[in-house]
């Protein structure tokens, strides 16, 4: 599998870190707005993005997510993709009525997997209602795999309810969680050749493991995710500064991979996705 640039996406905030602990953690629309300008400048295609209300803590709030969509598409050309896993404590209707925001994109986790110390909840039935779903909008899954056997459910869910909207099967292989299969590049080639035919995928590590991940999922023909979603360290005992600093490091890396960040209108053709606008 190989690929003639770089798909970078950014997942800037995610559900997890605490604003108090994490006072550069974009929460705000505003701060979101920024950071998705300042992630594109450095070469961002994509935006994985979870949303926070008025004391920071995660929402799924529809009107939220349906003005944070609105406000990133006025500012950038980034390919919007809202999360559907939201917090581990979110139910499966809100989790659903996050389409209804209507993204270009939007992550489907493809099985249960501990989370820390968690339990990141996603039954078969949730899946397949995920995934018709968002076929019947048009809306291009990111299908996220947490361990080994999530890409076994992911040909068996391709088998039995057909490829999403537009044909093209994306993944994004999110490594290192406590739980999940580790960020290490063996485990990232056993994943590649579990892959379904004609896939793209991404990769992200998390903690420690960002830099292993990153290298081997260049090394195998893979794309990149970045972000304080994953990682709040830039280096051992150094802070990351913004997200804009991860996404410039992996757009260095993948420069000297000879696979440079795509544009946005490269990843739209690449993943065959039109603007949801
Ligand atoms: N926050 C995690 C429980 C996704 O965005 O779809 C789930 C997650 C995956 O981040
Ligand atoms: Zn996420």
């Amino acid at each position: 599998m190989t690929a003639p640039g770089t798909l970078i996406t950014v997942a800037p905030t995610g559900a997890e870190h605490h604003k108090a602990d994490v006072p550069n953690l974009p929460v705000t629309l505003d701060e979101l707005v920024r950071t998705a300008q300042d992630c594109e400048r450095v070469g961002a295609g994509m935006i994985h993005v979870h949303i926070r209300g008025e004391d920071a803590a995660p929402t799924l709030d529809l009107r939220r997510l349906e003005d944070t969509v609105a406000a990133i598409r006025e500012h950038t050309d980034l390919i919007v993709q809202l999360s559907t896993g939201g917090a581990v404590s979110d139910p499966e209707e809100d989790r659903l009525r996050v389409l209804e925001a209507g993204p270009d994109s939007a992550s489907c986790t493809m099985g249960t997997v501990n989370f820390g110390d968690a339990v990141f909840l996603n039954r078969w039935e949730f899946i397949v209602e995920l995934h018709s779903r968002m076929r019947e909008r048009g809306i291009l899954p990111e299908y996220e795999i947490f361990d080994l056997g999530q890409l076994a459910s992911l040909n068996r869910l391709l088998d039995q309810h057909g490829a999403p909207a537009g044909g093209h099967v994306h993944v994004d292989l999110v490594m290192g969680v406590p739980g999940g299969m580790p960020g290490d590049a063996e485990t990232l080639v056993a994943a590649v050749r579990l892959m379904p035919a004609g896939a793209t995928f991404s990769a992200t590590g998390i903690g420690k493991t960002t830099v292993p991940v990153m290298l081997a999922s260049l090394a195998t023909g893979g794309h990149l995710r970045v972000g304080m979603e994953d990682t709040l360290n830039y280096a051992r005992g150094e802070r990351v500064r913004d997200n804009a600093q991860l996404v410039a490091r992996a757009a260095g890396i993948a420069k000297i991979a000879q696979r440079p960040p795509m544009s946005s209108d490269e990843v739209r053709t690449l993943l065959g996705v039109t603007r949801n606008d």
